[in-house]
Order: structure tokens, then sequence, then C-alpha cells
């Protein structure tokens, strides 16, 4: 993965009050909609909405979250380039609505879904989550969605279905970083592909997610519908996905691909095993001064470890 010195953002900038200061908006925005007349139940929303959603406290790390700012402005998205603020700069060429997210493979129910009548065939709840990237810096992410598990439930996988494929949507109209040209270096294989096993995908903490923050998914954090597999380095959570497929086979990955010496399929977070060029033990989290120490499965090996006994971690990175 290309690395670039992140920019150092103001520890000053991350505090409790900032983070009351992003509950208040979000709860003046509920009021607000509250007051407007109901919407219909598939009408479509945009980026930056109010989004209302179900805290689930079992599912919230107390770490302090980062800050909204942070959370939209230094991103990896390399549709959109390699660099951290490439997304949030240039996340308006992508149209999020209308989408289409296609269910289909080994599964008895194949269907394709509008991204509205998805994101309300279950609940939505608010999961705090830790974010690893496997470039060695976390964030805590307040995000909204359902377990990956109910739609998968929905779409009754076969016996045949082994893993699931996620398949970013491929539109070099809409990502500047998908254009043939000089800047464009990032050495992926478009479109974005990532995949888990079924295990791994019916796992209560895999979050099919809409929205972070009590808004709508900005374009940058990967509108309208992205993964979030919390215990896994991050860019196992594939953004903007237009199909979820169901295989047999263990997919082929982007990273996987374009580097399969430094990123493998399973990629879980995991601080004995170093990444070739650089450590693992550690993480700066983004808004902190002193780096923490990274822990096993990302902190969530009480809920997770059992998927892997009898593996060895160090084979199956
Ligand atoms: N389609 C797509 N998904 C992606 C990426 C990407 O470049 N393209 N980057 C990944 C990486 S490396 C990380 S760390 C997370 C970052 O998510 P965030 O920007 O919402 O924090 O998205 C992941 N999902
Ligand atoms: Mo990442």
């Amino acid at each position: 993965m290309l690395i670039k010195r992140a920019p150092d953002i103001k520890s000053s900038e991350i505090t409790d009050f900032q983070f009351y200061l992003d509950r208040r908006s979000f709860l003046i925005g509920m009021a607000a909609m509250a007051l407007a007349p109901a919407r219909s139940a598939t009408a479509a929303v945009s980026a930056g909405e109010p989004l209302k959603a179900k805290r689930k406290e079992k599912f919230a790390v107390q770490d302090a979250p980062t800050t909204l700012k942070s959370i939209t402005t230094y991103n990896n998205f390399y549709e959109f380039g390699v660099n951290k603020d490439d997304p949030s700069r240039l996340a308006h060429t992508l149209k999020p609505r209308p989408w289409t997210i296609q269910v289909d493979g080994h599964v008895a129910r194949p269907k394709k879904y509008d991204v509205e009548e998805l994101m309300r065939l279950f609940p939505l709840e608010e999961r705090v989550y830790r974010l690893r990237c496997v470039e060695g810096w976390s964030m805590v992410i307040p995000w909204i969605g359902y377990p990956l598990a109910s739609l998968i439930k929905r779409a009754q996988p076969t016996s045949k279905a082994k893993f699931v494929e996620f398949t970013t949507l491929l539109d070099p109209a809409q990502f500047p970083g998908q254009r043939k040209g000089l800047l464009n270096f990032s050495s992926l294989e478009w479109p974005y592909v990532e995949g888990l096993r079924l295990d791994e995908a019916l796992h209560p903490l895999t979050l099919l997610t809409f929205g972070l923050y009590g808004q709508v998914l900005p374009n940058q954090n990967g509108a309208p519908v992205r993964v979030v597999v919390p215990w896994k380095y991050g860019f196992k959570s594939a953004k903007s996905i237009v199909r979820i497929r169901f295989v047999s086979e263990q997919p082929k990955t982007a990273w996987e691909k374009a580097t399969p010496s430094e990123y493998g399929f399973y990629s879980n977070v995991n601080p004995a095993v170093d990444h070739p060029r650089w450590t693992q033990a550690t993480e700066r989290r983004i808004g902190e001064f002193r780096r923490r120490q990274t822990l096993m499965f990302n902190g969530y090996a009480d809920q997770v470890a059992s998927l892997y006994t009898g593996m060895d971690l160090k084979k199956h990175y």
C-alpha cells in the first residue's frame, strides 16, 4: 500500500466537547426530521441527512470516537486517488443514488435491490467500532447499519456458497482514480473486489453500513452502502458496493492481486504478524500523539477468535 505521512491532526481537535457538539447537531437534525413531513418508505436520502438508528451498547467500544471531521477528510478510497484528502476533495463526482445492489451467485433468492429498499429491510443500528488501517493508523467510528447476516439469511445461500465476494462500482466517469493516466499509479485493478469466508460474513459483528455519526454515509466513506468488518484491516471493508456474490472458491481480492506477499485474504488485525515493510504491533489513533498497542483481532478476540481455531495465522495472514 502506498504510504503517505498523515498531516498531523491537532489533538485539541479531538475532545469530548467536539463529540458533544457532533452529537448535539445530530439531535437537532433529528428534531428537524420529526417536524418534517413523513417521507415515503422508498424516498431517496442524501449524504449529510440525518439517519435514525438505535444505539447498540453491546456493540459500542468505550474508546472516544474520532471526530466527524477526521473521519470524513482522512480517507483511503483509491477510486478517488491515493492521497488521504483525495476522497473528500473529489467525492462529489460520485452519484450514490439511485443505486442498485445485486445479490446473486449460490443463493436460492437472488435479487437486485434498490439501495433505499435495502437500507430499510432491517432496523438500523448505531455501533461504535474501531477501524484499524493496515498502514498503522486507527479511528473509532459510530457506524449505522444492520448485520450483513440478516441480508444473507434472506438470500438463502445454498450448500455451494462458501465465500462472499463484494464488488465496488466500476465507473471511471465517477471515480477519477479509475481513469487511465500518469497520475493513477495506485496499481490496483478495477473494480475493487473484496471477500469473506461465509462464516465471517455471517458473524454478528459484520455490518452492512449505510451511515455514520447519525447521518447518511458521506460519499468518501463509501456511499451508499459498504461493509464494515471491525476485526480485520480496513481494506477488507469494501466501499460503494454494487454486488454481493456467493461463490464456492475463495475470491481473488484487489489487494491480493496487486501484492500477494503483503496483503493476504484473511488480513485479521494481528500485532504479532508484521507487514513485510513495517510493524503491526502498534498504531497511531487519529487525534492522539502517543502510539497505542494494537490489539489481537483489533480488540474483538473474544467474539471472533473461534472462527480461526486450528489455523496458522502467520500463514493465513
Ligand atoms: N472500494 C474501496 N474500498 C475501500 C478502500 C478503497 O480504496 N476502495 N480502502 C479501504 C481502506 S485501506 C480503508 S482503511 C477503509 C477506510 O475507510 P474510511 O475512509 O471510511 O475510514 O476503506 C477500505 N475500503
Ligand atoms: Mo487501510
